[in-house]
């Protein structure tokens, strides 16, 4: 007996989030509201399971970890069941992709292999495919056959499809809907819905969300009328500035369903852009979308009752707000299960020598906060410096030639933060694994090559956007309005912030639905929107006809072969022509120069 108190104390000391990771100092502003119905949601978390390790503002508000988001919804759950209400967990896809968790796998193994193991340990009642989880058929089936058995019909992909090796069959990669009870007894049918995306592996398929309504199977599995529609899907509830991602087809699925059932609840759960935001379509219908990469979690709660309102609130995810809003403390917040939980994460960043330093990063480089080419832009040091430093490292036989970096901004994930500049934080940068391909053209051709390129980019994004809007036979997404004008008021909020409250920086949410959404109140830390625009190294000082390389990554080689083919006609550039410029990928870059540069 003693012995075992003695072992639940020591693990009671290292509980709290994942080693070395600093607390908030934050707290909530005001309890949750709750209703009949409530629903946590997560989306877009790409790996980042270790939760924010960081110490330099904001991070420490995101420094729980996965562990202690399990304690957390274990609490929640209990305390909808004292209420006697219901409480939903939801996530809306793009699992994969972002942390050393999912990306720092030995070779040969799929990527989030190891961290779905982790998310199986989360009471999820929805999930549903992210276009992450598409690019790579290994990881797609990979994720088929180890990870999406375990949730018996709640991980739901209502429009992708997969075939087995050496079989032609489709066959649905998830349950195509789940009709289920809920612990109070409300009927529920639920769908997943993935946007069209179309860079999926070879062996995946996903059909447009236009296909997806008129299919018989979906009309037959909206017919029957339950007590609440619950559509997770990855996709935007907001229009983006950027035309490529804009693949907000929620409109289409809404009405499918509202065609059928003029008032019945509809709770729609978004993603894929990142970023919060929330609209009221009518008086029974709500659409929300909770963040990413585990800074925020959604919370959506909804009395079913007439007239009854809506709140949501958006949770900065650390153990300060996991406590305050369970009532528990640090005495009691842990359950055993967050705990264990917590330490397979720490086991397996460090048999994958996730924390190995690589360097000291001298100061810190943001992602969103600021525009390229400002100085404390990842993209600036990344295209300035890294990128050129680290491709004449790798190709000193080619350091005589003049040489010209292009990459797509997207391909950058995440902020550089002051200090150590760990193998975890490479992965975070630059989780994807790409080869650097190269031409060697005159400068006349290479320095118009990014410009083509997203000329071409904005061209194809604005046709598409026209195909869109012309599709014959279903409601019209430019027809909806979205949100219905007016259709606000019926939401109830909590107020903004006092004035004279000290406020920390953080995300200060302007969604479309009415009242103060973030859970905490903060100052902004800004953040911009962007496109998936292709940048360069700065422009060389020679003349039009010297020779010179233009060296991209294999992820954008298509567009920047088309480039050059428009640019340079009769060189017949293909792809599987290309050769590689150096041995390391872009998965290696930071290392090397970390390596080099700052130790
Ligand atoms: C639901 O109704 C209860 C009882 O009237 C109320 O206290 C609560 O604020 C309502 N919740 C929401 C989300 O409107
Ligand atoms: C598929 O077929 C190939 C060639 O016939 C074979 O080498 C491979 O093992 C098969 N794969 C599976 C999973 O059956
Ligand atoms: C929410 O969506 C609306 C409409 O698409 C947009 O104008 C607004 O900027 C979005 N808010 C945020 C925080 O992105
Ligand atoms: C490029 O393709 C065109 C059309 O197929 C052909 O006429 C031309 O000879 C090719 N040029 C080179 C350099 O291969
Ligand atoms: C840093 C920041 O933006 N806000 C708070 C989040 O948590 C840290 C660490 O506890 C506080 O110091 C900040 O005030
Ligand atoms: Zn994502
Ligand atoms: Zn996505």
């Amino acid at each position: 007996m003693m012995h075992l108190l003695l072992l639940l104390t020591s693990l009671i000391v290292v509980r709290a989030s994942q080693p070395g990771a600093t607390q908030s100092s934050a707290w909530p502003a005001r309890p949750l509201v709750w209703g009949d119905v409530n629903f946590l949601f997560t989306t877009d978390t790409h790996g980042w399971l270790m939760g924010h390790t960081k110490s330099g503002p904001p991070e420490p508000n995101y420094s729980a970890d996965f562990g202690d988001f399990l304690s957390f919804t274990t609490h929640m759950k209990s305390l909808a069941a004292e209420k006697g209400v219901d409480l939903l967990l939801i996530d809306s896809g793009d699992l994969h992709d972002g942390t050393g968790l999912t990306d720092g796998a030995p070779p040969g193994q799929p990527n989030a292999h190891e961290s779905n193991k982790f998310i199986m340990r989360l009471p999820y009642d929805v999930l549903t495919p992210g276009n992450h989880e598409l690019y790579q058929y290994a990881s797609a089936l990979d994720t088929y056959k180890s990870f999406v058995p375990h949730w018996s019909g709640k991980y739901i992909s209502s429009n992708v499809h997969l075939t087995l090796p050496n079989t032609t069959n489709l066959i649905p990669f998830g349950s195509p809907y789940r009709k289920f009870l809920t612990t109070q007894g409300r009927r529920v049918t639920a769908f997943g819905v993935l946007f069209h995306f179309t860079m999926n592996a070879r062996g995946t398929q996903v059909q447009s969300v236009e296909e997806l309504v008129e299919q018989p199977w979906f009309a037959q599995a909206v017919e029957e009328e339950p007590d609440m529609f619950v559509v997770a899907g990855h996709m935007p509830v907001h229009m983006e500035e950027d035309p490529e991602v804009n693949v907000n087809d929620w409109p289409i699925v809404y009405y499918a369903i509202r065609q059928r059932h003029p008032e019945t609840a509809i709770f729609i759960f978004g993603g894929h852009s990142h970023k919060r935001n929330c609209t009221v379509m009518d008086e029974h219908a709500i659409a929300i979308q909770g963040g990413r990469y585990m800074e925020t979690v959604g919370w959506l709660s909804a009395n079913l009752t007439e007239g009854g309102g809506y709140t949501r609130r958006y949770l900065d995810t650390n153990r300060n707000t996991y406590q305050y809003h369970t009532g528990t403390d640090e005495e009691d917040f842990d359950t055993l299960e967050g705990i264990e939980l917590t330490q397979y994460i720490t086991q397996l960043a460090d048999v994958w020598n996730l924390h190995e330093v690589f360097g000291y990063a001298p100061q810190d480089w943001y992602l969103d906060r600021v525009e390229f080419p400002h100085k404390n832009s990842v993209l600036t040091l990344f295209l300035n410096d890294v990128l050129p430093t680290v491709l004449r490292l790798g190709a000193p036989e080619r350091s005589n030639i003049p040489l010209l970096a292009i990459f797509n901004r997207g391909s950058i994930r995440y902020d550089i933060y002051q200090g150590p500049f760990t193998r975890n934080d490479q992965y975070t940068v630059m989780p994807f694994k790409n080869q650097f391909f190269y031409v060697t053209v005159p400068w006349a051709v290479g320095r118009r090559v990014v410009d083509e390129a997203n000329k071409k980019r904005e061209d194809q994004a604005r046709l598409r956007d026209a195909m869109r809007m012309a599709m014959p036979s279903l409601p019209q997404p430019s027809e909806v309005p979205f949100p219905l004008p007016g259709a606000q008021t019926v939401l109830g909020g909590p107020k903004e912030p006092k004035e004279d409250e000290p406020l920390t920086l953080g995300y200060v949410t302007q969604d479309l639905c009415e009242g103060y959404a973030d859970d905490t109140p903060h100052l902004s830390i800004g953040g911009l929107d962007r496109a998936d625009d292709f940048h360069s190294s700065p422009p060389l000082p020679i003349s039009d006809d010297t020779l010179m390389d233009v060296v991209f990554p294999s992820f954008v080689a298509q567009p920047i072969v088309d480039a050059l083919n428009r640019l340079f006609p009769g060189q017949n550039y293909t792809v599987a022509g290309l050769e590689k410029y150096m041995k390391w990928g872009s998965e290696d870059v930071f290392e090397v120069y970390a390596r080099e540069k700052w130790n």
